[in-house]
């Protein structure tokens, strides 16, 4: 089990990031910061994901990585989670909406070329991920949504698909009846994967049905970049899982890049990502159900989160794990 984090105790993390100057609005660069402590570089390509099912998606990616470019990996891996419906918070067999329909968020970044491409509250579609890696490539715009983004899917060739499986309508039927919220638990099933080429490229992806019989229309931090997730490929990646709410409001997935940026490690940077979050969310930080992995240029790899119980799956050429993340608590 990961080792419970209070926010006391991060104190002392945060002294010691202090002391090297290597928090936010600290004059040390990068460098500085990275020269005062050697740093273990992973070789070779290196894939960290949301969630023990993410190991599914980080192998796929490794294993499209022998033949193709990183964003292949990126987009296959998750493609492959989307496929599942036995996932209920991602793609076909995603929980649907108040009114019955799936609609999907997803977002692709290439952190070479800080090109990023997102679709949101699209219904339709087996592979949202798709569409938004073709919005980044074909088009001059970041973002569609909903109608626009299937039908641009639809122009582009990508598959249509009726995502509402059988099971998940008589789950949403006996919703409407009762009105029971769906537990936060049971909706935290977004993948995020960020991933290194042997090179030191970095690239990421996010998909997601969202929060479970949300309002029609409604967005969650999935598909925001900078939100659900951000690559920076001079420092990082980092992408998010949990209630998109209180991620996107915080700009959760670029501030924890840019404390990287800034001299942390994937593990700091998310640890004082929740912490920052915690601190100024009126709520209980046990309410605010925030989570996030991260990798950086170097191959390192880490997460933090509210949830207790949040893991993520990494592979590298050593092989594959699932790791418990550190659980922040308030
Ligand atoms: C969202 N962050 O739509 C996504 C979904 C998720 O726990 O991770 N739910 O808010």
């Amino acid at each position: 089990m990961p080792t419970p984090l209070s926010r006391r105790s991060f104190l002392s993390t945060s002294a010691t990031l202090a002391a090297v100057g290597a928090v936010a609005g600290a004059a040390t660069t990068p460098d500085q910061a990275n020269a005062m402590e050697p740093i273990d570089t992973i070789e070779g390509p290196v894939f960290a994901s949301t969630w023990a099912f993410g190991q599914a998606a980080n192998e796929e990616a490794q294993r499209t990585l022998a033949h193709g470019d990183l964003l292949d990996a990126i987009e296959q891996g998750i493609r492959l989670v989307e496929a599942d419906a036995s996932n209920h918070s991602v793609g076909l067999g995603g929980t649907p909406n108040a009114n019955g329909v799936v609609e999907l968020d997803a977002c692709i970044m290439d952190g070479t070329t800080y090109n990023a491409g997102s679709v949101a509250g699209m219904p339709g579609i087996a592979h949202p991920i798709s569409v938004a890696r073709r919005v980044m490539e074909k088009t001059k715009h970041v973002m569609l949504v909903g109608e626009g983004a299937r039908e641009f899917a639809l122009d582009q060739g990508l598959e249509a698909a009726e995502l509402l499986t059988e099971n998940r309508r008589q789950k949403w039927e006996a919703w409407k009846k009762e009105q029971i919220e769906m537990s936060l638990q049971e909706s935290h099933d977004t993948i995020a994967l960020v991933g290194r080429a042997a090179d030191g490229t970095l690239a990421g992806g996010c998909s997601t049905s969202g929060w479970g019989y949300k309002l029609a229309g409604r967005v969650g931090d999935s598909p925001i970049i900078g939100g659900g997730l951000y690559v920076d490929g001079q420092v990082g990646a980092a992408g998010a899982t949990g209630v998109g709410e209180n991620v996107m409001r915080y700009c959760g997935s670029f501030l924890a890049v840019e404390l990287m940026a800034r001299g942390a490690t994937p593990e700091e940077a998310c640890i004082d990502t929740v912490e920052s979050i915690g601190r100024k969310d009126p709520k209980a930080l046990e309410e605010v159900h925030v989570n996030f992995v991260a990798i950086d240029k170097h191959g390192r790899h880490g997460a933090a989160g509210s949830d207790e119980g949040f893991a993520y799956s990494i592979t590298t050429q050593a092989g594959s794990e699932v790791i418990d993340a550190v659980h922040v608590t308030g």
